[in-house]
């Protein structure tokens, strides 16, 4: 083992938390939706136990309707702002640990079914209890999503908010954002530019947006229902959406290994509609897939790293497959490392601020996962390459500057530490 693999698995225990992971110390003190679930796949690769504890620690904080939040609040910290009071969402979650509003992209799916293959090749036939819970709370939260984040059927998700996406910031929310107040009741207290220079964040009218939001679902009392018709931001994004259909394949995989016929049938039809929707995002002219802006029902055609997730779920035909290679090479052209969050020659791109065109480890690997899908494994493979390289020279940060690629945001990130584990693996 190197000793680079030894440092981040020095990490994911500096982050442990007892049995959850933070995604670093003090600028996210909480246990964070998408953060775990691929941390549990770092895991995986050399503690299969820890892996499901991070899953298990994450759904003691899913709302009796299946949502599965954001974030978990397992203990108060004072280094993050927002924290549970201007949540206030404790009516909706009966138990403790309080919780965020919003969800964040359903990676959960696509880790519980790496673990649980890793612990079959280890010959743990013991984990099958702790499977079938798992996947339980992952059907229902599928079943959320469906039912609460696309009621008018158009086999697309719906994110409410640009926290929810989990790329914040990303010029794709720039024109659907701008619609969104930033008048506020709460005081915007930031902690994240203490920690982080505020050139690496979102600006402060960002922030104001962000909290506005959760103030119009705070007074919806956060009835899903009721937010749906009162959100002044709602976009059908093809990132969470690919990520959900994925999910729902890999859930597939495990409901027949554990025989549930019911739970394949079911499964099988959310994968199909998702599908569907998915495939008619795909733009010719863009090269790559966009996101709908429910409100003023455009396409997003911002050039964003969103474009090329899709690959995870599904096989693209032999234009999608040239098309989507040359777009690639596009972005990564000229650049240290690629893939950039936002493409290098639009106009809104910034190389150090956060998803305006750093790159994060752990969307090179859903991109690396998604060409290998589709054949485009020398692509994958230089992009896998770029993305170890760029950790083992610049350390286990929260991103990377595609230009110069130096480290930027957060230090000893747990995300950045398993995805290096996993492609490594
Ligand atoms: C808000 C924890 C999270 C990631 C997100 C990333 C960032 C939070 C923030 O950090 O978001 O959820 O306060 O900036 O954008 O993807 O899950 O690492």
């Amino acid at each position: 083992m190197s000793d680079i693999t030894d440092a981040a698995r020095a990490i994911l225990a500096f982050n442990d938390r007892g049995g959850y992971t933070v995604p670093t110390d003090a600028l996210y003190p909480f246990q964070w939706n998408w953060d775990s679930a691929f941390v549990s796949m770092g895991f995986a690769t050399f503690n299969i136990d820890r892996a499901y504890q991070e899953l298990e620690r994450l759904i003691e904080g899913q709302w009796d309707d299946g949502m599965l939040p954001h974030i978990v609040f397992h203990v108060p910290s004072d280094t993050y702002f927002p924290g549970p009071d201007v949540w206030n969402t404790h009516h909706r979650h009966h138990k403790k640990p309080t919780t965020s509003g919003i969800t964040q992209p359903p990676v959960f799916g696509m880790a519980l079914r790496y673990i649980y293959e890793i612990a079959l090749t280890e010959g743990r036939e013991d984990v099958l209890a702790r499977t079938r819970l798992l996947f339980h709370a992952a059907l229902r939260s599928h079943r959320w999503w469906m039912k609460v984040r696309d009621p008018e059927k158009r086999g697309l998700v719906a994110i409410l908010h640009p926290w929810e996406s989990g790329s914040d910031n990303s010029p794709a929310w720039d024109e659907a954002l701008a619609r969104v107040s930033t008048i506020t009741k709460t005081e915007i207290c930031r902690q994240d530019t203490k920690h982080v220079s505020a050139a690496m964040r979102p600006h402060h009218a960002d922030y104001q947006r962000f909290i506005h939001l959760v103030e119009v679902y705070r007074e919806c009392k956060w009835d899903p229902v009721k937010q749906w018709s009162a959100a002044p931001f709602k976009v059908a994004d093809v990132q969470m959406t690919a990520i959900l259909a994925r999910a729902t394949a890999d859930l597939i995989w495990i409901a027949s290994h554990l025989n549930l016929l019911d739970e394949i049938n079911e499964l099988s039809t959310i994968h199909r509609i998702l599908l569907d929707g998915l495939r008619g995002r795909w733009r010719n002219n863009l090269r790559g897939f966009v996101s709908l802006d429910l409100i003023s029902g455009k396409d997003i055609q911002k050039p964003t790293q969103a474009y090329f997730i899709p690959l995870i779920a599904i096989e693209l035909d032999t234009y999608q497959h040239e098309a989507v290679q040359d777009e690639i090479e596009r972005w990564c052209n000229g650049m240290i490392v690629g893939v950039p969050s936002t493409a290098p020659f639009s106009s809104d791109f910034e190389s150090k601020r956060y998803w305006r065109g750093p790159v994060w480890a752990v969307i090179n690997w859903l991109i690396v996962d998604g060409l290998c899908k589709n054949h485009l494994a020398e692509l994958a493979a230089i992009i896998e390459g770029n993305t170890i390289n760029a950790i083992e020279r610049a350390g286990f940060r929260e991103y990377f500057d595609p230009i110069t690629g130096e480290g930027l945001g957060g230090n000893s990130f747990s995300w950045t530490a398993a995805a290096y584990l996993v492609l490594r693996h």
